[in-house]
């Protein structure tokens, strides 16, 4: 059952990343039961098979050891995010370690699964194990709802974060939005000066002429989101404009591509709702935030926010023809 619950917590926690923002609070809400309902099972484990394997010296009970501390260290990384009681120390951030202990436990569930002596059997399945999961899924749910309570009531940090499990930064303030990378991308040394739209090159400054003020949430993998005024206008608009120019055909998808390579393909019939932006707050983008040209993308976390947009290019491929979230 132990095993059921980290592999329900880790689909969880990364279908929250992968399902648009408004679905996003059913996998968080699991997510946290799952989490908070390891540790309750926990203390019968180390009673039980974990104290017999040690006293006949199995084989491994050292990575049995680090695996039982990877999945407390996971949960316990977990609530402090989640109430807000600790955010972590510079990047080591409480959510970046809470993804660190919970994906080192893939190898070692996958190590422990296929080493252990019992495999489990259909009487598993029985009336006992279905009414004791019962429990432990009602008990866990009480404690989930009874910490939502007590951090509402306190007013703690957690009261505040979004479905996604969010806390709220920066809103309305650009100067102080963080710079983040889905995993190593660097701000190009020089900006771009034109972004090609379906083969023709337009100038960021032509782009900016075309926006108007959108009120958006970036909602970032890592644990945070923002609400900025964008400038933005809809990738559908700018395609629009140069399909008239060149009388393209239109293809299943549009990727997105930055100067650093990084791109995401997008739905023809999304693209009223992907917006390249300029600006924020009535200034022009910073570098690291994406300038001059950034996608602005409602609705969906923030790998999806293509920052240094060069090139937008119809394609061929559909768009749900892509990892879920960027292999870079
Ligand atoms: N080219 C590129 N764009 C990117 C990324 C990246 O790594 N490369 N990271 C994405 C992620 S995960 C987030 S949260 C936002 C962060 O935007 P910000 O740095 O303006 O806060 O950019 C997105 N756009
Ligand atoms: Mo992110």
């Amino acid at each position: 059952m132990l095993e059921l619950l980290l592999v329900l917590a880790i689909g969880t926690g990364l279908g929250s990343w992968v399902v648009p923002i408004d679905w996003a609070r059913p996998a968080t809400a699991v997510h946290a039961v799952a989490g908070v309902a390891i540790v309750l099972l926990a203390p019968l484990k180390i009673k039980g098979p974990v104290r017999s394997g040690f006293r006949r010296g199995r084989p491994g009970r050292w990575l049995s050891v680090g695996f039982g501390v990877a999945v407390v260290a996971a949960v316990a990384l977990g609530i402090a995010h989640a109430t807000g009681a600790w955010y972590g120390v510079g990047t080591w951030s409480a959510l970046w370690l809470h993804l660190l202990a919970g994906f080192s436990t893939i190898p070692l569930l996958l190590w422990h699964v296929g080493s252990r002596p019992v495999r489990p059997a259909a009487v598993d399945v029985g009336r006992r194990a279905v009414l004791s999961a019962a429990t432990v899924a009602a008990g866990a749910t009480a404690l989930v709802i009874g910490k939502e309570l007590t951090v509402t009531a306190i007013g703690a940090p957690g009261a505040r974060r979004a479905g996604t499990g969010s806390h709220e930064v920066a809103s309305f303030d650009p100067a102080a939005l963080p710079v983040v990378s889905w995993f190593d991308d660097r701000t190009p040394a020089t900006a771009t000066e034109t972004v090609t739209i379906a083969g023709r090159p337009v100038e960021p400054a032509t782009i900016a002429a075309a926006t108007s003020v959108l009120t958006a949430t970036l909602d970032c993998t890592g644990g945070w989101r923002s609400t900025q005024d964008w400038d933005a206008v809809p990738l559908a608009h700018m395609l629009r404009r140069a399909a008239e120019v060149d009388g393209r055909r239109p293809g299943r998808s549009v990727r997105v591509i930055s100067a650093t390579g990084y791109s995401r393909l997008f739905a023809l019939g999304d693209l009223e709702h992907v917006h390249l932006c300029t600006g924020y707050g009535g200034e022009p983008l910073r570098p690291g935030h994406g300038g001059p040209v950034r996608l602005v993308a409602p609705g969906r976390r923030g790998p999806w926010w293509v920052k240094w947009v060069v090139r937008v290019e119809v394609s061929d491929r559909p768009a749900w023809l892509q990892l879920p979230l960027p292999p870079t």
